[in-house]
């Protein structure tokens, strides 16, 4: 590094962010601090220093420019929800859903982790904002890391650098100190390893003091700190308080080919197609989707009654698998362009990337775990939760919306899981207290995007359960609250859905990807009052032939099949639904037992 700078040369005046970077340099004793400009320069001199260190390898910029494959430590590569806490001060703000320490108690476990823990590296200070610089109030961050390549990816995935630095400054803004350590300090000479992390992992979160702690691994949620820690776990805590909604959902503007324009929120699971959908290319003639965001979505009533969301992040972080031509052609245009970070992909001889499900598999190639590869290998040549890291102002699709700080006001909200059995493809809530309770017992069969057992069905509310920052409980009657405050009638619908129905045999009802336009033209025209539905014990589903099928390859049977309420699977949800309401004793508002009942009344009667 050519700008390394002590504190006491530190290109600002903000008296906390400098008491901050001091406190933390002096107990993790860092060789250098480097301030993160954010420039092109900067980002060259950090990626030849992690091509140097074996990080990163360069890809051939014929195929894709200024772009690098990285393979993590094998026992580093996915979110760690059983060592992420919520050190509320009172454990009962925690909630059963969330681990908990005493604040006190966790820090100094964490003091003594920390000491020492960034010897013979580099402290990047990295000051950034969530949302807009232009924001009403910006929400700024800054994020201490021993990681060069958590801060080459934090350049990609949020607005960080100089500008939101002065900006601070001037402000003498308040901000999320935030702090990282792969915990894997370098003695005298020690020669560092291509992706040095730590067997001790604690992901941690103080939501009074809307501060994060995170140590030991370098991957994504658990190391870009103003992505799942603050955007979710710590905003969540302030949109409580403040009366607006922090939510794992993607943002996306519908046209239709008469020019009307929706905008859909929709929250999935990790690892369940949100950004899929988020860049959608339509099937059906007309129709055209504009992505403004795929993971993290910030929602707040205007002043007209509307509720309006904007995406907090600049980037893309999504699974690489699955991903090609057919499921996700934008994402694949974005990414071709370069300047991303490929993550636990397998690496080609050409100095290209490949997973399963692109197309084309290259003859030979290196696994994510540096091991020889070919289409005969019985190992996967990529992880399953393997990423790449994106710039999202290089997304075609991208809405120009997604540069106003206003946001956009949605008019439909999707919750969605991975079901085989029982949900069907889409249907309507009632109400909004209805559609708290399909998002507060919102299932899904578990992914690699977390460390543990895939596929076990468990209930994931608003696809929040790893996200939400204090009791779930709370969070449910806080949603609630949002219904009851405003004007029904000008908040969103909401829909539930599921793309990953499957038959007898296996196979899936439903197509998925670009037809699933289908499925959101449907919705646009039930909030236009123009689409036919019938009413179920558990909502609205489309009435026969009011899904457009023009062109589509399925029979009337599995439609049918798709989009089928068997009482008699509902029913056995019942059970599960009213053990996992149990577990939230009094703080499980009132009316989402109302709603329970409601639902065994329909399904008896
Ligand atoms: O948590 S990450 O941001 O790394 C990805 C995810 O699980 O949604
Ligand atoms: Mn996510």
């Amino acid at each position: 590094m050519t700008a390394d700078t002590a504190t006491t040369a530190a290109p600002t005046t903000h008296q906390g962010i400098l008491d901050f970077v001091a406190e933390v340099a002096a107990l993790t004793t860092p060789d250098r601090i480097h301030w993160c400009t954010g420039s092109d320069d900067e980002w060259t001199e950090l990626t030849d220093a992690l091509v140097a260190t074996g990080t990163f390898t360069r890809l051939d910029p014929a195929i894709k420019p200024n772009s690098f494959h990285a393979a993590s430590d094998p026992t580093d590569v996915a979110r760690v929800e059983d060592r992420t806490y919520i050190c509320s001060l009172d454990e009962k703000d925690c909630g059963p859903t969330n681990n908990w320490m005493d604040p006190e108690e966790m820090k100094t476990l964490m003091r003594g982790l920390y000491a020492g823990c960034m010897r013979g590296r580099t402290m990047y200070v990295i000051p950034f904002v969530m949302g807009h610089l232009d924001a009403e109030k910006p929400m700024f961050g800054i994020e201490l890391t021993d990681s060069a390549y958590v801060t080459a990816s934090m350049r990609v995935m949020a607005r960080m650098g100089t500008e939101v630095l002065e900006r601070m400054t001037e402000l003498g803004a308040d901000f999320v100190p935030a702090i990282h350590s792969v915990g894997h300090p370098l003695a005298d000479g020690e020669q560092d390893v291509a992706w040095p992390c730590n067997d001790t992992k604690y992901i941690v979160q103080f939501p009074e003091e809307r501060a994060i702690w995170s140590f030991g691994s370098g991957y994504g949620g658990n190391a870009l700190l103003g992505k799942k820690c603050y955007a979710l776990r710590i905003a969540s805590v302030m949109a409580r308080d403040e009366g607006w909604l922090a939510e794992h959902m993607l943002i996306l503007k519908l046209t239709s080919p008469e020019g009307v324009v929706k905008y859909i929120a929709a929250a999935f699971p990790s690892a369940c197609g949100k950004t899929n959908l988020a860049m959608l290319a339509p099937t059906i003639p007309g129709w055209k989707v504009e992505t403004l965001g795929d993971d993290i979505a910030w929602m707040r009533v205007g002043e007209d009654g509307r509720l309006w969301a904007v995406n907090p992040e600049f980037g893309f972080f999504g699974v690489a698998p699955g991903t090609n031509e057919h499921t996700n052609p934008n994402a694949m245009r974005t990414i071709n362009k370069g300047n991303s970070v490929f993550t636990n992909v397998a690496l080609t001889e050409d100095g290209d990337i490949w997973w399963e499900g692109l197309e084309n598999p290259p003859a030979r190639a290196t696994s994510w775990k540096g091991e020889p590869w070919t289409p005969e290998s019985e190992e996967l040549s990529s992880h399953a939760n393997s990423r790449y890291c994106t710039p999202i102002k290089q997304c075609d699709i991208l809405a120009p919306e997604y540069d106003d700080p206003r946001g956009v006001p949605i008019d439909a909200i999707l919750f969605g899981g991975r079901r085989k059995t029982t949900v069907p493809l889409v249907f309507e809530a009632r109400d909004w207290t209805h559609g708290t309770f399909l998002g507060a017992t919102l299932s899904s069969e578990t992914t690699a995007a977390a460390v543990g057992q895939v596929g076990v069905v468990r209930r994931d509310p608003m696809a929040m359960l790893p996200f939400i920052g204090y009791h779930a409980g709370d969070y449910f009657n806080h949603w609630i609250t949002v219904g009851k405050d405003n004007d029904a009638a000008k908040l969103p619908k909401i829909y539930y859905v599921n793309w990953f129905r499957r038959d007898e045999d296996g196979g899936f009802l439903w197509p998925g990807f670009g037809e699933n336009s289908r499925v959101l033209k449907w919705i646009v025209e039930r909030i236009d009052g123009q689409a036919a539905a019938v009413e179920t014990p558990i909502g609205h589903v489309p009435a026969p032939g009011a899904l457009d099928t023009d062109g589509l390859d399925v029979t009337e049977d599995q439609l049918a099949a798709a989009l089928a309420v068997d009482p008699e699977e509902w029913k056995a949800e019942l059970p599960q639904i009213q053990e996992w309401f149990e577990k939230f004793g009094e703080q499980l508002p009132a009316v989402l037992w109302t709603e329970l009942d409601g639902l065994r009344a329909r399904l008896d009667a």
